[in-house]
């Protein structure tokens, strides 16, 4: 990937610009986004854009998110690495497939629809077909706020998913939305941290990623593992993280 211009993000009526980025994440950026209040009841819509402006986010705006973390057969976890063309966060390391449900119909709806956004964002980030929604177990959610960058930011009520399919599924990555990919056990996870810790300029790692897995990922692996996995979900629960 190319990296994004480092031109002023800012111009002189105060206005957040676009200019210099992929003209496709550009392009993403109009996506009509739910707004939502602290119970994750739906409150309006608005775009990508402003939801993602810290200005806005320290003005409380907060909007629905979804994190999906896929295993294979061996219980690895499949991780990405986001392109330098993303807007937010690029060049982070992260969980198999992040982004938002969408103010539309069969997207509105809770749990339901995360999971057909969460569908539609495996196939359009990494060219995953075989995960039904089904196939996606809903754990819990959490809300958390954290800045990518001096403008840029991420204030969600993310619903988190779990899928475990018995191979690895067929990969297609696209290049302005995924740099790299790679399985991890949950040694091999912790040796990330330890290295992103070591190397914070060249190992990043998303700050949703981080609080799953410090508070919840590694005893849900556990649970994976030995079948019990349905006991973790807390379907009522936002943890304010
Ligand atoms: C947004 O992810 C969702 C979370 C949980 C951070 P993203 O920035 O990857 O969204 P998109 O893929 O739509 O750009
Ligand atoms: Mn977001």
């Amino acid at each position: 990937g190319q990296k994004a211009a480092a031109a002023p993000q800012i111009n002189a009526n105060g206005e957040v610009q676009l200019d210099g980025y992929d003209p496709e994440q550009v392009r993403l950026m109009e996506e009509m986004c739910i707004l939502v209040d602290g119970d994750d009841k739906v409150v309006g819509f608005d775009t990508k854009k402003n939801t993602h402006i810290m200005a806005n986010i320290e003005k409380g705006l907060l909007h629905r998110a979804f994190s999906v973390f896929l295993f294979n057969h061996e219980n690895k976890l499949l991780l990405q690495q986001r392109a330098d063309e993303k807007i937010t966060f690029p060049g982070y390391w992260t969980n198999t497939c992040c982004s938002h449900p969408l103010a539309k119909k069969d997207e509105l709806n809770g749990v339901p629809g995360a999971k057909t956004a969460a569908v539609r964002k495996l196939d359009h980030e990494l060219g995953i077909t075989g995960v039904a929604a089904s196939e996606l177990q809903f754990l819990t959610r959490i809300h958390y706020l954290a800045p990518s960058d001096a403008t840029w930011g991420e204030h969600e009520v993310d619903y988190i998913f779990i899928a475990k399919k018995d191979k690895n599924v067929a990969l297609r990555p696209s290049p302005n939305e995924v740099k790299a990919t790679r399985y991890v056990t949950p040694d091999e996870l912790r040796a990330l941290f330890v290295e992103a810790e070591k190397r914070p300029n060249e190992v990043k790692l998303t700050p949703w990623f981080r609080l799953i897995c410090e508070n919840f990922l590694f005893d849900w692996w556990k649970h994976l593992e030995a079948g019990t996995l349905a006991k973790c979900a807390e379907v009522d629960k936002i943890h304010k993280m």
